[in-house]
């Protein structure tokens, strides 16, 4: 029985939120707006950074985070005096964004936003100052993808004092995904498409509840030589993914190479340019604004430039030409490996998905990714979808950096 290995990769988009505050200083007359913190879905599909507006002065990526909050009190400002309006937060992974609209009322002299990173402001003096000027918008850079960023707005005219604030939330996290799955759809790989195929669609439904717009799935397969599949683009449905999964579930038994007829007579199979080609030729979003990652699954080892297979199929890529494209477009990558293979069972098949390779870092490791024991999805004490939900959950507020 031949040793084939399918990689499954997936792309996840990255995400970018917008919150509204409706500016008019209402919200603080008792203090708490009961709509805070709601669980108000994401709904974008232009996959734009500014990728949610709500009218609720604190909804934002709530639905990722799962997080309630709620807004302070603000006993502090003048009711008679006008506050800004339209205030909306925009934010990718590395950029926060304030806008908003200030009121004509005469007088007006300045505004004031204060920063606190636990709770609103329960009045200017509640946090840090972190914009004092006659302006329509404040940014910062060097946000903490995952940290919850409370604002408070005031508008200042001299003597009179301050209006009562408006307030928005931000918490920088990925507002989409792309997923691809890169799959080793060698013999023994056919137990592994078929639990994709029939979880396949509650990570579609998981990712559309979570993230803004269309899921995009992509899906590359390989033995000895690669295919990116639907010619790098992602699936226009669950329904096409989840054929997608079946046909190649099918074809495992074949034994054959996925562009030829060729017989695979070897155990090592092509990972590396599964998913240097993945990296390349997917149609990625901006990782700025997306969350990427790609599941990878195999159940042997893999061979390195300038290698060849026995089908005299030759491996494109380096490991490191490999990692430093993964690296360069900030993906990263959840491997299903096993720990034991070759053709006896018992050859070592770690290095690069468990354990370092040849020195270097695991493919997990050096893209900020996660490695699972592929022998059990086998015996069904690990599921498919729970563990890339989970992946996409921890992920979804890290900025590539943090890894
Ligand atoms: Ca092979």
């Amino acid at each position: 029985m031949k040793c084939f290995i399918a990689v499954l990769a997936v792309l996840l988009l990255f995400t970018a939120c917008t919150v509204e505050d409706d500016g008019s200083g209402l919200d603080t007359e008792n203090g708490n707006d009961s709509s805070v913190g709601s669980n108000d879905e994401l709904e974008n599909d232009d996959g734009s950074s500014d990728s949610s507006t709500v009218n609720d002065s604190s909804q934002t990526n709530d639905n990722l985070t799962g997080t309630d909050d709620e807004q302070g009190n603000d006993d502090s400002g003048n009711d008679s005096l006008e506050g800004v309006t339209d205030l909306k937060a925009s934010y990718g992974v590395d950029i926060l964004s304030l806008s908003w609209t200030n009121p004509s009322m005469q007088g007006l002299e300045k505004i004031v936003v204060v920063r606190n990173m636990t709770q609103y402001p329960a009045d200017m003096n509640d946090g840090d100052t972190v914009f004092e000027e006659l302006g329509e918008a404040y940014s910062e850079s060097q946000v903490l993808t995952g940290a919850s960023y409370f604002y408070g707005v005031f508008a200042c005219y001299g003597e009179k004092g301050c209006s009562k604030g408006a307030y928005v939330i931000a918490k920088p996290c990925f507002a989409q995904m792309d997923i691809a799955f890169v799959m080793d759809v060698s013999t023994t790989m056919g137990y592994m498409l078929t639990a994709l195929e029939n979880e396949i669609g509650l990570v579609w439904d998981f990712t559309a509840e979570k993230f803004a717009g269309t899921p995009r799935f992509g899906l590359t397969v390989f033995v000895d030589d690669v295919t990116v599949t639907n010619d790098g683009n992602a699936f226009a449905s669950k329904e096409a993914i989840t054929a997608e999964f079946n046909k190649w579930g099918k074809f495992t038994s074949t034994n054959k190479q996925t562009q030829s007829t060729e017989g695979n007579g070897d155990w090592p199979e092509n990972s590396l340019d599964a998913l240097a080609l993945t990296a390349k030729n997917y149609k990625w979003r901006t990782a700025s604004d997306t969350l990427k990652i790609i599941i990878l699954a195999t159940d042997d080892t893999f061979y390195e430039n300038p290698k060849s297979f026995t089908s005299g199929i030759q491996v494109q890529h380096t490991y490191d030409q490999t990692v430093a494209l993964l690296v360069d477009g900030k993906i990263r990558v959840g491997a299903f490996a096993a720990k034991k293979g070759g053709p006896t069972g018992n050859a070592d098949v770690q290095p690069g998905f468990f354990t370092q390779y040849n020195g270097r870092d695991s493919i997990p490791y050096a893209t900020g990714g996660e490695v699972y024991f592929i022998d059990d999805v086998q015996t069904g004490t690990l599921h498919i979808y729970e563990t890339v939900k989970s992946f996409i959950e921890s992920a979804a507020c890290k900025s590539y950096d943090e890894k």
